[in-house]
């Protein structure tokens, strides 16, 4: 009786609340990528000019949707990133902008379009990198790791995203993920302990001579290094991210 009685008193409820969540799952991207090429912003920091115009994402119901750039703003990056950030079960994507005259911000885009973005970092032909987004402050929330000028300072920050807004959490200078002209951004995160941890080779790193590799750890403020005996190669990368190489 009590059983028939909850599920009667709760069944409305319950109908109601997948009505009102239909349109909102109508708009889950399920993959995106970049396309009009264009050779309008003239770095050629990933091995040549030719960089993106437009983003288009494939929703889950099959239909597509096309963010067209201005020509002031190219996407300057390898390709778009899906990652649940706000919990809410459908992936956000995360991209590289360049302005002609401001160089690379990070952006954030859901279904509706661009939801958040960071600073550009000033100049024009000033790039940065994403590595990635994993749970680092462990509270069930996506943070999203960059390095910022890869080929100069090598300035690596933890961004979280609450209520639509990017802000840096912690930072580390002097390590990098990209060499100039690499078609591909290196490196990555791992999750082999308690919490996850970033990939990245120290500077320098030139095509020369390889880089000592690290592991960068969230702790406080900070992001606390650890070295790897072995240099940070693809196959070392792998290896780390796998949990079969640790660092000494
Ligand atoms: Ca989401
Ligand atoms: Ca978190």
């Amino acid at each position: 009786m009590l059983a028939r009685y909850i599920l009667s008193r709760f069944l409305p409820i319950l109908v109601a609340g997948s009505i009102s969540a239909v349109p909102v799952f109508a708009d889950v991207i399920a993959r995106a990528s970049f396309g009009n090429p264009t050779t309008r912003y003239d770095h050629g920091v990933l091995g040549d000019a030719v960089e993106w115009g437009s983003l288009t994402f494939v929703l889950t119901d099959g239909t597509t949707r096309r963010v067209i750039l201005p020509q002031s703003l190219v996407f300057e990056d390898t390709s778009p990133r899906l990652a649940d950030l706000d919990g809410n079960g459908s992936p956000e994507v995360i991209v590289v902008e360049s302005s002609q005259t401001q160089g690379a911000r990070l952006a954030v885009y859901d279904a509706s379009g661009r939801v958040a973005h960071t600073p550009h970092i000033g100049r024009k032909n000033r790039w940065l990198a994403p590595i990635g987004a994993a749970d680092f402050t462990g509270d069930g929330r996506l943070e999203i790791a960059i390095v910022v000028t890869p080929h100069l300072s090598g300035s690596v920050q933890l961004l979280s995203y609450q209520n639509s807004r990017l802000s840096v959490i912690a930072t580390a200078e002097g390590y990098t993920n990209h060499r100039i002209g690499d078609a591909e951004i290196a490196g990555g995160i791992r999750t082999c302990g308690p919490q996850p941890e970033l990939i990245l080779a120290q500077m320098p790193w030139h095509r020369a001579s390889p880089a000592q590799m690290v592991a960068l750890q969230l702790n406080g403020k900070a992001l606390s290094p650890h070295s790897f005996s072995a240099p940070f190669t693809a196959k070392n990368v792998a290896a780390a991210q796998a949990c079969a190489l640790n660092p000494r």
